[in-house]
């Protein structure tokens, strides 16, 4: 008995540690607090009861459950409230109705606007500098995360002074969120480095803001669209909208999809009229929020304890149906990587119907207990296509089958690897079609090579007819081999060779990302290409040597090291370069630069008086310098302005030269 209480024990702390890691680790929760919490309850009513089970590593022995975070407390200013929810029409004129009651005959309009799915921020401002973000919390106290909210590059570290009519100290208050092709590419980065994904865009943004590190904020490019002004605590115009267009003014990202409305009706055309474009938006929405527009009605109106009786969300129905999975197959990617994909009983949802449904991995499979046959709910969650969010196990029938991972490679038969630690099972063959099929529509992608026209149909006929053997065969088709090919006309066999021979100038940039080697996403080619500015270089650059440029760590030297000793991939740099494809940094070399700034790593500070951020960012870059979010022992120098805060602290305890502004423009001169 012991026995199996001890195992019992081991098993939930296991289950604890993984998910401690997911949600401060990775920041990609699978379990709800209430479930956590839960199992951390099971946890210690076991260990009570078996105290001699009791060790110091068990996940009960940290005070609080979980571990206290980083960032000072700060209460706000006025309570930073949450909104009443409608999701249909008939609740959205209950409220009109209600606001009708209460505006009693006088003149009533709405602004109706996007409600983003992200994470409510509020930004302080004191004579038009930024002096600090706080999180909204649980309403009444946040946590100050201002540095990290420096990192959104749509928030002014500076109002612009064509904002005229206010002075003081104001609060801004929007919603922080993050695109969504950051989203993708950063969950196919995670992907690809073993990581766990988000498991949502807002999970990724909410992660973000609190990572303690805002180097690693900076990467996750989070955004913020801003829908709140208050001076002294008070909302300074007689309107919301008159608010939104100094906001504008100012230089905050105002959402542009909002309209002033003059009565309910127009707020519901709104309504169903943005619906249409939430695919097309880059980033989610859920819903609609509906305001009073006039400020001295809103005062009036007030409160109830949770909630502003003047707003409501009008909340778009979830994203989400039910449906049966008719199969699963596994896609072979550029790298190898294979993919499970659930293929579906077709079903229409949110504008389009759907048949396949992402599972990403054989972890997730088991995680789901997903089986062929069974009814599954599938969601729109900012992925590219559906993923499976659960089975419904009260519809099966027990004629469900379980999947079998193939043994092999399902395209080419090739040997399929996974090795100990990693999500991601791969085929090793060298010469497997699909992966090449991968390889050549990453070389063609837009942020690649950017060869239009060269989308899959395409790229499985060249691989298939056997014109293309790598990437570098591309810049040999002859226009009768690509003419040659089902259903290409002459025209469009011209336009590819046209695009393909366009592809020659691209940016160094562009190719170093274009190569896929492994964990070099389109970030790192850039870094890459600015430090190497040739392929030629970056080819012969040692570990070391790649190790030391600022931002790029040891898994990615190792890569492109391994990438470039592979003899074929050498060959293939030497093709192309023959080609003619550019292989040089056309921007200016750090050698005929500024040798001040040339190479050099600043980081700047605090407020400058001569310079807006971006002016100084602009100038050290100009004369071949990088400018970081922060200090490291690879800076080189610390600008410190007005009221530096914490770099300060870091650069004078890691040795750090510090400049002053007046140093600063010494040196610029
Ligand atoms: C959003 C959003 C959130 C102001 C008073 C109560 C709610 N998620 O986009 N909140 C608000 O307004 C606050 N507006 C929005 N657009």
């Amino acid at each position: 008995m012991p026995k199996a209480v001890a195992r019992q024990i081991e098993k939930l702390r296991d289950q604890i540690r993984r998910h401690d890691e997911l949600y401060y680790v990775n920041d990609s929760p699978e379990i709800s607090d209430r479930e956590y919490d839960l199992l951390l309850q099971k946890l210690q009513e076991l260990e009570a009861a078996n105290p001699e089970f009791v060790t110091p590593d068990s996940p009960t022995q940290r005070v609080g459950g979980r571990p206290a975070e980083g960032f000072p407390e700060v209460v706000h200013t006025r309570p930073m409230m949450s909104l009443d929810n409608s999701y249909n029409i008939d609740e959205l004129r209950a409220f009109d109705e209600r606001c009708r009651r209460l505006a009693d005959g006088r003149p009533l309009e709405y602004v109706a606007e996007l409600k983003i799915d992200g994470l409510s921020l509020s930004l302080q401002y004191e004579n038009g500098v930024l002096t600090r973000g706080v999180t909204r919390g649980d309403g009444r106290i946040g946590e100050e995360v201002t540095q990290n909210a420096r990192t959104i590059r749509s928030v002014p570290l500076r109002l612009r002074p064509e904002a005229k009519g206010i002075t003081g100290p104001l609060e801004v208050r929007g919603e922080v969120f993050i695109p969504l092709d950051v989203f993708q590419r950063t969950n196919a980065e995670r992907e690809e480095a073993g990581e766990p994904r988000f498991a949502n865009p807002r999970n990724a943004a909410a992660g973000a803001i609190r990572q303690l590190d805002p180097k690693l904020v900076a990467r996750r490019k989070l955004d913020m669209f801003v829908y709140d002004l208050l001076v002294g605590g008070r909302k300074p115009f007689p309107t919301h909208s008159e608010s939104l267009e100094w906001l504008d003014k100012a230089g905050f990202r105002v959402n542009t999809h909002r309209q002033v409305c003059k009565n309910i009706d127009e707020v519901i055309d709104f309504a169903n009229e943005q619906e249409k474009l939430r695919d097309d938006l880059g980033y989610e929405i859920d819903g609609l929020v509906v305001k009073v527009n006039s400020t001295a009605l809103q005062d009036e109106f007030g409160a109830t304890s949770k909630a502003p009786r003047w707003a409501i969300a009008y909340k778009y129905p979830a994203r989400q149906a039910s449906t049966k999975v008719l199969d699963i197959q596994v896609q072979v990617g550029r790298t190898g990587a294979l993919t499970p994909v659930a293929y579906l009983e077709p079903v229409f949802l949110a504008g389009t119907t759907v048949s396949r449904a992402t599972l990403h991995n054989y972890d997730e499979i088991e995680r789901l207990g997903i089986k062929i046959g069974d009814w599954v709910m599938i969601e729109k969650s900012g992925e590219i296509i559906p993923k499976v969010l659960s089975v419904i196990t009260a519809k099966r029938t027990g004629k469900e089958k379980d999947f079998k991972p193939p043994t092999h490679c399902p395209v080419c038969g090739g040997l399929i690897s996974r090795p100990e630690g990693e999500v991601v099972a791969r085929c090793v063959a060298a010469d497997c079609q699909a992966q090449l099929v991968g390889r050549l529509l990453h070389f063609a992608s837009r942020r690649a090579m950017r060869i239009e026209g060269l989308g899959d149909v395409l790229a499985i006929q060249m691989v298939e007819a056997k014109l293309v053997k790598d990437v570098g065969d591309l810049y040999s088709l002859t226009l009768d081999q690509v003419a040659a090919l089902p259903r290409m006309a002459k025209k469009s066999a011209t336009n590819l060779l046209e695009q393909i021979e366009a592809s020659k100038s691209r940016e160094l940039s562009n190719l170093i990302y274009a190569l896929g080697i492994r964990h070099v996403g389109e970030r790192t080619a850039g870094i890459l290409a600015h430090e190497m500015s040739s392929l030629n270089r970056l080819t012969e650059a040692s570990v070391e040597e790649l190790d030391a440029i600022p931002e790029i760590g040891l898994t990615v030297a190792e890569s492109v090291r391994d990438w470039f000793d592979d003899e074929g991939n050498r060959a293939l740099c030497d093709r192309l370069r023959a080609a003619g494809v550019n292989t040089e940094s056309t921007r200016k070399s750090s050698a005929s630069l500024d040798e001040r700034f040339a190479g050099k790593q600043f980081v700047l500070t605090g407020t400058l008086s001569g310079f807006t951020r971006d002016e100084a960012k602009a100038l050290i870059e100009a004369r071949g310098g990088r400018v970081n979010s922060s200090v490291s022992k690879k800076t080189d120098y610390v600008v410190a302005g007005e009221a530096a805060g914490s770099k300060l602290d870091k650069a004078e305890s890691l040795g750090v030269t510090v400049i002053d502004e007046s140093v600063f423009k010494t040196m610029l001169e």
